[in-house]
């Protein structure tokens, strides 16, 4: 990692290929393809059938090829015999490998030197450098470059450029192999490859879902000898292209990706022709120009710890790679990176990407609220099937609001999610200002929720209060709880909102009734309970069960350990914390972390960003800078698995919440009216900056140690508060207001 803009992968090791095959994920939004090698590798077949099943993700194995294509349009699907529907893996488009002398390139057994490939943020392209000793003794300087334009949503472009030190001739294979699975199953139909003029090939197909996708490629080849060739579930050309000595010879392949689900009907072939009016650069620079403006919109500035910067840049690049850029889809946990979680939509959206978007750019933020308003008869159904009324949000979320998740434990339980998704839209319109979004469009999810709590709550015999019983809060160790502290909270808030949005006089009054009879359970010297049995649960024993901490609790003891003990998955009462800190005071917050702290497993990705913001808000630095630094190596670790599996989305989303709610210390729209900081910078930062919307209002906020300048870009004057400081900083101008955290040591 070099510059503040490049993710660099300095040397090839086939022990970390699958880690920057996610890392380096291109995506336009609508089409995202996995880093894979041009060429590909030896021994790396990505037609292994194998069959996953609902088990413990956490813990799940299955078949690890060396790498593993992946190529996503959100929302288009396939049918999977245990697990129900799931994104497909669409055909492999990216193939471009050189032969010499019948020799293939490939990283591992070639002879390769001055191995380099980078990922630039700033631009979201690919490059690949490196130079190639053929064993008939050529040395070739072989570079790739492609990137997904950001212009063109539908357009892939790649490039490769060779020059030998001889006069020598390359053959390059170049075209679509259709022989992939997705997670170990073949979900494509009725695959048809055909030529299509002198240099493209042309794939349909149909999942066994009923989408079907459309995929034309062309190589740009100049007048070069070719021919076509039809290899069953591949299609290619091969191209023979002579090189002269020292005469760099550039190739180009451009792809363009349609699908049945696309929002308007789209012609691949039509545009490529288009694309042909315009060269590489040309196109380029369109790309870029558009990734130029989100990142103005965006960018996070740290100074003072450099490495810090490029993972959090990483995390935002993936952020913004990841949306759809439509609201027929939202963004699953593997941010169209991998399809460990197969695409599904989890509460993921709502509680952790969805604040980048909404304080960066409420329009796209919108966009994921709307998605659940898209999937309400999806959630009615749901509700219907367990005999309820109203909506019950899938646990796991297809484009219709199916539920996907195969397990019960979570499907029928994990009842949050309803609540998240009301607290999601909230957040939104305080967000966004937007205050019409509650009782207009948002309304008939927020009424059909309450309406389903209403019926999923309960008054056991002798209570004064309403439970709802048998449900898993967000630690996903404790299945069958009563009164989880987190999905109460949430639950009240929406029926709380509900009750706002009701014209019904009989829902208003009952909403509320109910809302005030929810409780939040503690013990009597103030320790907040996850849930009412929590303290009846065994001790985890985890010295004696959890041998290797490099790996999951989950992976190490059996899933009947995990239920019975009081080890947790990840934050459940910190993460009630982090989204309501204003009702709880320093002392409860401290007591709940040092009691919920020694039993978490951090198993979950989600659970060291939420840990970070609390303990930047308890003051407690270095626990905040240990946390963050785990939260952002999630992904960019290679040696540790990193992104193998896809982009841990949500995480990249907390990255963003540690540094602006965390250590910037803003508070969030719903938690504050009038915008308001409290910062608390790690010691080495001397500087954290970044553009923030506040109900509309863009602005540019950079904070220093011991003083923080928010520069007003709206229209409006804007009230702030930094600390116990106020002021009213008029429209296009800004203020200075000194900070007394502005630095913390540790
Ligand atoms: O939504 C999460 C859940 O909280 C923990 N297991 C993984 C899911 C997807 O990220």
């Amino acid at each position: 990692m070099d510059d503040a803009w490049a993710l660099t992968e300095p040397a090839f090791d086939v022990a970390h290929a699958k880690a920057y095959e996610g890392l380096f994920t291109l995506g336009s939004g609508y089409l995202h393809v996995r880093g894979s090698l041009e060429e590909h590798l030896h021994d790396a077949p990505q037609n292994a059938d194998y069959m996953r099943r609902p088990t413990n993700t956490t813990a799940e194995k299955f078949p690890e090829p060396k790498v593993k294509w992946g190529a996503f349009v959100p929302g288009v699907y396939g049918n999977h015999p245990l697990l129900n529907q799931e994104m497909v893996n669409l055909p492999y488009f990216l193939e471009l490998t050189p032969y010499v002398d019948g020799e293939k390139l490939d990283m591992e057994a070639s002879a390769v030197e001055a191995y380099r490939r980078t990922l630039h943020l700033d631009t979201a392209a690919l490059t690949r450098s490196l130079r190639w000793q053929t064993r008939h003794g050529a040395a070739v300087a072989v570079r790739f470059e492609r990137f997904i334009s950001a212009a063109r949503p539908h357009l892939c472009l790649q490039r490769i450029t060779l020059e030998s030190d001889r006069d020598i001739t390359v053959e390059l294979h170049a075209g679509i192999d259709t022989d992939v699975r997705t997670s170990g199953y073949d979900h494509l139909r009725d695959v048809m490859l055909t030529p299509l003029g002198e240099n493209g090939v042309a794939c349909n197909l149909v999942t066994d879902y009923g989408d079907a996708a459309h995929i034309v490629t062309r190589i740009y080849a100049g007048a070069a000898e070719r021919a076509y060739v039809d290899a069953g579930r591949a299609a290619r050309w091969i191209i023979q292209a002579p090189l002269t000595a020292g005469e760099p010879v550039e190739i180009e392949k451009r792809t363009a990706v349609a699908t049945s689900q696309d929002a308007e009907a789209v012609n691949p072939i039509a545009l490529l022709v288009e694309s042909e009016a315009l060269s590489y650069e040309a196109l380029y620079a369109e790309h870029a120009a558009v990734w130029r403006a989100r990142w103005e919109q965006t960018d996070v500035v740290i100074e003072g710890d450099a490495a810090a910067q490029l993972k959090l840049r990483a995390a935002l690049y993936h952020l913004m790679r990841a949306h759809p850029g439509d609201s027929r889809c939202a963004i699953g946990p593997k941010g169209y990176a991998g399809d460990a979680y197969r695409g599904c939509y989890f509460w993921d959206t709502e509680i952790y990407m969805l604040p980048f978007f909404l304080y960066t750019d409420p329009a796209r933020a919108r966009m994921l609220t709307d998605f659940r308003i898209h999937t309400l008869p999806g959630a009615q159904a749901n509700a219907a099937r367990y005999g309820y009324e109203g909506a019950k949000y899938p646990w796991e979320s297809d484009r219709a609001g199916n539920e996907c998740c195969a397990q019960w434990q979570y499907a029928d339980h994990e009842v949050h999610v309803t609540a998240d998704v009301v607290y999601g839209m909230a957040h939104y319109a305080r967000a966004a200002g937007d205050a019409g979004y509650l009782r207009g469009p948002a309304a008939p999810v927020i009424l059909e929720a309450a309406r389903y709590w209403m019926q999923r709550l309960n008054r056991r015999a002798g209570d004064q209060h309403f439970s709802l019983l048998g449900v898993m809060g967000p630690d996903e160790y404790a299945p069958l709880t009563n009164n989880n502290s987190y999905t109460n909270r949430m639950v009240v808030f929406a029926l709380e909102t509900a009750s706002e949005v009701a014209a019904a006089a009989h829902e208003h009054e009952m909403f509320k009734q109910l809302a005030g009879a929810l409780p939040i359970v503690g013990t009597e010297d103030g320790l907040v309970l996850q849930c009412e049995d929590f303290e009846a649960f065994a001790e985890p024993e985890f010295d004696a069960f959890w041998p290797d901490r490099d790996k999951p609790f989950a992976a190490q003891v059996s899933q009947e350990r995990l239920y019975r003990t009081k080890a947790l998955k990840q934050a459940d009462v910190i993460l009630l914390m982090m989204l309501f800190p204003h009702e709880f005071s320093a002392e409860e917050i401290r007591l709940a972390w040092d009691y919920y702290l020694p039993l978490t497993t951090h198993d979950s990705s989600l659970s060291a960003g939420v840990h970070a913001v609390v303990a930047a808000r308890l003051g407690l630095m270095d626990e905040a800078v240990q946390f963050w630094q785990r939260s952002l190596d999630l992904d960019t670790d290679v040696t540790h698995g990193g992104a193998s599996e896809g982009i841990h989305v949500a995480a990249a989303g907390l990255n963003w919440q540690i540094v602006v709610f965390g250590f910037g210390g803003v508070h969030t729209a719903m938690q504050a009216d009038v915008l308001t900081l409290t910062p608390r910078l790690p010691a080495n930062w001397t500087r954290l900056a970044f553009p923030f919307v506040w109900k509309g209002a863009p602005l540019y906020v950079d904070i220093r140690p011991g003083a923080v300048h928010i520069a007003n870009r709206g229209s409006r004057p804007l009230d702030v508060r930094v600390g116990d400081r106020a002021a009213t900083i008029p429209a296009g101008d800004a203020v200075t207001l000194e900070s007394r955290h502005g630095s913390s040591s540790t």
